[in-house]
C-alpha cells in the first residue's frame, strides 16, 4: 500500500516533468525559436539549450515546490486530527518523506543535466580533433611506431611522453627533457619550437619536419605556434599560451577558464575575425567586442562568441516595447547606443534587418549583464539573459545596444 503510493507519486512527478518539458519546448517552437538542443554550428552565436534546461527547471521547481507544500500543509493537518492513531501518523510521515525524496531527484536531474550540459555543446575543431605534439622524453625512432604514441610505448617502455595542444612554459613533467618530438593531425598549420629554459627562454631549437629526433639536449619549454586562422585567446601578453577558436563556444579550452589576458586575431584574405569576450560560462555575464587586437589586460573571460566581420548593410537593429515586434518601436540603430534613454527597460522584442549583430547591455555605457543577438527575437522575456524580471534582477532591461556589421 504505501510503496504503491510512493511509485504513483514518482510517477507523478515524472509525468509533470514530461508534461511540463513538452509545453515549454512547443510554446517555444510557437515564438520561431530554432529546435532546442541545437549544437552550434560555426555561423551560431547561441546556446539555446541551457536556457531551455534553466527554464524547464525553474518551472518544474515552482510546480514541485507547490506539490510539496500541499502534502505537507495536507498531512500537517491529517496530524493534526489524528488524536495519535498510529497508522494516521505513520501514513504522514510516509507522505512528507515521499515529497521530499522527489524533490531530491528533481533537483539531482538538474545537476546532472548541468554537468553533462557543458560538455554535450562544447566542440572546436582544434582543440577537439587532438592537433598537436607528442613529445618523449628520450630519442626514439622517427620511423617506427611513430604514429601512435600508444605503440611506441610498447616497444620502449621506459620512453615516456606527453601530448601538448597548446605551448607549455614547462616541461617539467617530462623531466625537463625532449628526446623527438612527433606532430600528429597536423603540419601546416602548426610551428613547433623547444627553448633550453624556462618560460621560452634561452636557446631554440625548431622543430622543422613532422617528426624529429633529438640530440640528448635538455629543453624546459615548448612553443606551439599555430597558423590558421581564428580568434586565439592567450595566458600570456606575448601570445605565446593560446587556444584557438573558430567557432563560439559556451566554454573555453581545458586550463584557460578566467586565464585568458590577450587575444589575437589570424585572419586570412577577406575572412576578418572578431569576438565577444565573456565573463561568464555560456556567453553570459558582461562582455567586451573586439575586431583587433587590444593591448593585453583581459581578465576573467570564461567564453566567447567568434564572428567574421562584415560591411553595413541593411536597416539595423529595431526594439519595440510589445512582443512579437508590436507596440512603440525605436527607429533602426545602425550604430552603437550608450543609453536609449526613455526606451531604457522597455525593449521586449528586436528585429536585427541587414548584415548586423546586436550587443544588448541591462545598463547604461555598455555596463552589467550583456547578450549577444544575431537575429530577430520575438520576446525577450524568453530564453533571454539580459531582460529579466523579479525580485532577483536589479535593472532588468536594455540600456544599451552595440551594432556591429557581420558576415552572414
Ligand atoms: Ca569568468
Ligand atoms: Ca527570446
Ligand atoms: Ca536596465
Amino acid at each position: 500500500m504505501r510503496n504503491s503510493r510512493k511509485i504513483l507519486f514518482l510517477l507523478l512527478l515524472i509525468s509533470l516533468f514530461l508534461i511540463s518539458s513538452n509545453f515549454v519546448l512547443a510554446r517555444e517552437l510557437e515564438v520561431t525559436y530554432p529546435a532546442a538542443g541545437n549544437i552550434p554550428g560555426p555561423s551560431s552565436t547561441r546556446t539555446l539549450l541551457p536556457d531551455y534546461v534553466k527554464y524547464i527547471f525553474n518551472l518544474i521547481v515552482a510546480i514541485s515546490g507547490i506539490i510539496v507544500f500541499g502534502i505537507i500543509v495536507f498531512s500537517g493537518f491529517r496530524y493534526a486530527t489524528s488524536a495519535g492513531n498510529p497508522t494516521t501518523i505513520s501514513d504522514v510521515k510516509d507522505r512528507i518523506g515521499s515529497a521530499v525524496i522527489g524533490m531530491i531527484i528533481i533537483l539531482s536531474s538538474y545537476l546532472i543535466l548541468n554537468t553533462i550540459n557543458p560538455q554535450l555543446v562544447v566542440i572546436n575543431p582544434i582543440l577537439s580533433t587532438n592537433k598537436g605534439v607528442v613529445v618523449y622524453d628520450s630519442p626514439v625512432s622517427c620511423t617506427t611506431g611513430m604514429g601512435n604514441p600508444e605503440s611506441q610505448e610498447s616497444l620502449k617502455p621506459d620512453v615516456n611522453y606527453i601530448k601538448f595542444g597548446v605551448s607549455s612554459r614547462t616541461l617539467e613533467s617530462l623531466n625537463d627533457k625532449a628526446g623527438a618530438v612527433w606532430l600528429y593531425q597536423s603540419t601546416d598549420d602548426l610551428k613547433v619550437n623547444l627553448y633550453s629554459d624556462l618560460d621560452w627562454g634561452g636557446t631554440k631549437q625548431e622543430v622543422t619536419s613532422s617528426c624529429i629526433s633529438l640530440p640528448s639536449t635538455n629543453y624546459s619549454s615548448i612553443e606551439l605556434a599555430w597558423q590558421n586562422p581564428g580568434v586565439y585567446l592567450c595566458k600570456d601578453s606575448a601570445a605565446k599560451e593560446c587556444s584557438v577558436y573558430t567557432s563560439s563556444q559556451p566554454k573555453l579550452a581545458d586550463g584557460f577558464d578566467n586565464k585568458v589576458v590577450s587575444i589575437r586575431f589570424k585572419n586570412i584574405n577577406d575572412i576578418q575575425y572578431g569576438a565577444v569576450l565573456h565573463k561568464n560560462q555560456n556567453y553570459q555575464g558582461t562582455c567586451q567586442v573586439f575586431a583587433a587586437a587590444p593591448p593585453s589586460g583581459l581578465s576573467g573571460i570564461s567564453s566567447v562568441t567568434v564572428f567574421l566581420q562584415g560591411t553595413a548593410q541593411g536597416e539595423g537593429v529595431t526594439l519595440y516595447d510589445d512582443t512579437e515586434y508590436q507596440g512603440i518601436s525605436t527607429s533602426p540603430y545602425t550604430s552603437d547606443q550608450a543609453s536609449l534613454g526613455d526606451f531604457n527597460d522597455k525593449a521586449r522584442s528586436i528585429t536585427i534587418d541587414g548584415n548586423y549583430m546586436a550587443l544588448l547591455f541591462r545598463d547604461d555605457n555598455y555596463g552589467n549583464e550583456c547578450e549577444v543577438l544575431r537575429d530577430d527575437d520575438p520576446n525577450l522575456l524568453i530564453g533571454n539573459t539580459v531582460v529579466c524580471k523579479g525580485l532577483f534582477c536589479i535593472g532588468g532591461g536594455i540600456n544599451s545596444v552595440k551594432v556591429i556589421p557581420v558576415k552572414k
